[in-house]
């Protein structure tokens, strides 16, 4: 995209209804989660019973900004060690809770919606964010298969979602992301860096002025 065009798109970005197409494979569905918001945030409630939100460090000695936890078969857990998919949760040592079907449905038919057919996730690693929160930009690699896409749900505050290119110095997209929106990714953009900036204080009372962002992935 040449730079005027590209900030003509931001600008619009904020307004924009239905499906706007971010990149090769990765297209935005506003307010797509809109009706099953609730069921959603009811299934994170019994999640996060059994394995608590937690700050995981990174392989570089940092904790993250972000807390997380998962579920399903496999969840993404980083320490000293590295990044990768484990089925137990390290903090109980017990499985992942596995994943509710209503998110299973929820996740294929996003994914249908978006062109991708058949997806079978295996894996939601569920993200919190307070205020100051953010994440770093960064690329979803850990997943062996790149064909199968990535469903990204943004729940409570807003925030800004950086999308960048194949190279961490690419210039980023601002995308404005709000409760109810969905991201599914694939395709050529698949590892495409991209990060959340800081999130804002009273951006939404929806979910007490937290965000909740759900991946899902297939990771076997
Ligand atoms: C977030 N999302 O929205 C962070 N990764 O809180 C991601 O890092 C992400 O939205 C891969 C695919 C879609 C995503
Ligand atoms: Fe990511």
């Amino acid at each position: 995209m040449r730079p005027e065009t590209r900030d003509l798109f931001e600008d619009r970005l904020d307004t924009t209804v239905g499906r706007v197409a971010l990149a090769p494979g990765a297209v935005l569905l506003r307010g797509h989660a809109l009706a099953d918001a609730a069921q959603l945030v009811d299934g994170v409630e019994q999640i996060v019973a059994r394995a608590p939100f937690r700050h995981l460090v990174t392989p570089g000695g940092f904790r993250m900004t972000v807390a997380m936890t998962n579920c399903g078969e496999l969840g993404w857990v980083s320490d000293r060690s590295g990044y990768r998919y484990d089925r137990l949760d390290p903090e109980s040592g017990q499985p992942w809770p596995a994943m509710p079907p209503t998110f299973r449905r929820f996740a294929a038919r996003s994914a249908a919606a978006a062109g991708f057919e058949g997806f079978a996730p295996d894996a939601c690693l569920i993200n919190r964010y307070r205020p100051g929160a953010k994440l770093s930009l960064h690329r979803d690699a850990d997943e062996p298969d790149g064909s199968q896409p990535i469903v990204s749900v943004s729940l409570g505050a807003p925030a800004i979602f950086l999308f960048g290119g194949a190279k961490r110095a690419d210039k980023t997209l601002r995308v404005p992301l709000r409760h109810g929106d969905v991201v599914v990714w694939g395709g050529p953009s698949r590892r495409y860096f991209h990060g959340i900036l800081p999130l804002k204080e009273g951006g939404s009372p929806v979910l007490g002025g937290e965000r909740i962002n759900l991946t899902f992935r297939k990771a076997a």
